[in-house]
């Protein structure tokens, strides 16, 4: 197919382009002949335009410039190009297929950004973005993906194993995260001291008066710092239907590592900011973090926090904000959480929370709601030197919510044939 030529089929309005592993940047661009970067994509493309990833590694071993320091800040992939409103630049996964973006192997110098998306009106879709490394100690922490432009959605991304955050946006505004996982990232040589930086999904520094960044539907685990982190920004975030577990460790082990708060909801590093803004986190679950589940971290007004499930966390709600004077105050009371119960005895109950941990999405990719959330730590307890445990599955008869056009059969055959996987996974004996 020409690039140029619609299918009327696809919803996209512009050109359709081709990105493959074995792919060639002197080639037309089309699915029989595509190019090899994504760069090169970028150089062609222009608002409303879709570029299909085909699935395979595409591995970098150097930033598109030189460090010009030890600390300076470099980019395997910039995405400077902005789309417009209603017609974005789509850089997707072909149907069905996984496009990896690896960059372990990078070997520069300073602090490495393996995508910085600088533009607006940019859509991502499927994408696995794993490994940006840290070079020296002479820095926090690289990052996997950073967003300072706006407007940008980070759709079905899987980013992990960085050592640094794995999507962290920076001053940029109406981003929304949908469907995403940030896990196993580590900065062991981060200049704050190892695993102090490495959040799973951040929002910073964006000016007051943009439109909320939103974290939607997203997975957060084993990151050694926070699995969300909102610290030091001046827009509302709303974090939704969203899960963070098992942060601040080491990843894959119950070593402690950074801060290790599921939900880390503002503050300005400890200091009264007359500017504070309102974040919201709601219909989410936090369990087995190493600090609190849902934390306000200082936060100088009363965040809301409503309809949430903490479980296993130190503690599951922790609403310490800061006065005008300094001093530690409640910033609110959190509305509609939930503590799962225990029995006098201390085994979980009947009424314990079981989530199906790592179960693959599956379409449609939401999370459940948290009517639908079960947790539940197997026989051994969270503080063991062993990974979380995953559910044994789902028993017959249990109940779970229907989300509207499904039908329950359906989603019962999925939880099983998950757990299936999860048991291997996770080593969990039924
Ligand atoms: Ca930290
Ligand atoms: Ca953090």
């Amino acid at each position: 197919m020409a690039p140029g030529s619609t299918p009327a089929s696809d919803a996209a309005a512009g050109n359709i382009y081709y990105v493959a592993p074995n792919g060639n940047d002197g080639a037309a661009g089309t699915q029989a002949a595509p190019w090899a970067s994504i760069a090169r994509a970028q150089a062609v493309t222009k608002a409303g335009d879709t570029v299909y990833l085909r699935g395979g590694t595409y591995a970098y071993t150097r930033a598109n410039s030189a460090c010009s320091s030890q600390t300076a800040r470099v980019d395997a992939i910039t995405l400077n190009k902005s789309g417009s409103s209603g017609n974005p630049i789509r850089y997707w996964a072909h149907p069905g297929e996984k496009p990896v973006f690896d960059f372990s192997r990078m070997t520069d110098n300073c602090r490495i950004k393996g995508f910085n998306v600088t533009g607006s009106w940019i859509h991502l879709k499927g994408l696995e973005v794993t490994g940006v490394p840290q070079n020296n100690n002479r820095n926090a922490e690289s990052w996997g993906i950073w967003v300072s432009g706006s407007n940008n959605v980070f759709e079905q991304i899987d980013t992990h194993h960085h050592m640094g955050t794995g999507l962290f946006i920076s001053g940029g505004g109406g981003n929304l995260v949908l469907d995403s996982d940030a896990h196993d990232n580590y900065d062991p040589r981060s200049s704050d001291g190892p695993g102090e930086n490495a959040d799973g999904f951040g929002s910073h520094y964006t000016p007051a008066g943009r439109a909320a960044n939103v974290f939607r539907g997203c997975r957060a685990w084993w990151n050694a710092d926070d699995g969300f982190d909102l610290i030091s920004t001046y827009s509302p975030v709303v974090i939704e239907n969203s899960w963070a577990w098992r942060n601040g460790y080491v990843p894959g082990t119950t070593t402690p590592s950074g801060n290790g708060a599921g939900f880390k909801a503002g503050g300005y590093g400890g200091d009264y900011d007359a500017s504070a803004v309102k974040h919201t986190v709601r219909s989410s679950v936090a369990f087995l973090n190493k600090a609190a589940g849902f934390y306000a971290n200082h936060h100088p007004v009363a965040n809301d926090f409503f309809n949430n499930t903490g479980y296993g966390n130190h503690p599951n709600f922790n609403m310490l904000g800061i006065d005008s004077r300094g001093a530690a105050v409640g910033r609110g009371q959190p509305a509609q959480q939930h503590r799962p119960h225990r029995n006098a005895d201390g085994e979980h109950g009947r009424h314990e929370r079981r989530v199906q941990l790592l179960e693959p999405r599956h379409p449609p990719v939401e999370l459940p709601v948290p009517g639908c959330v079960h947790i539940r730590l197997g026989r051994a307890p969270p503080d063991r030197r062993e990974p979380a445990r995953a559910a044994p599955p789902p028993s017959g008869d249990e109940q779970c919510p229907d989300r509207p056009g499904h039908r329950r059969g359906t989603a019962l055959q999925r939880k099983c044939a998950g757990s299936r996987r999860l048991r291997e996974r996770w080593k969990v004996t039924p």
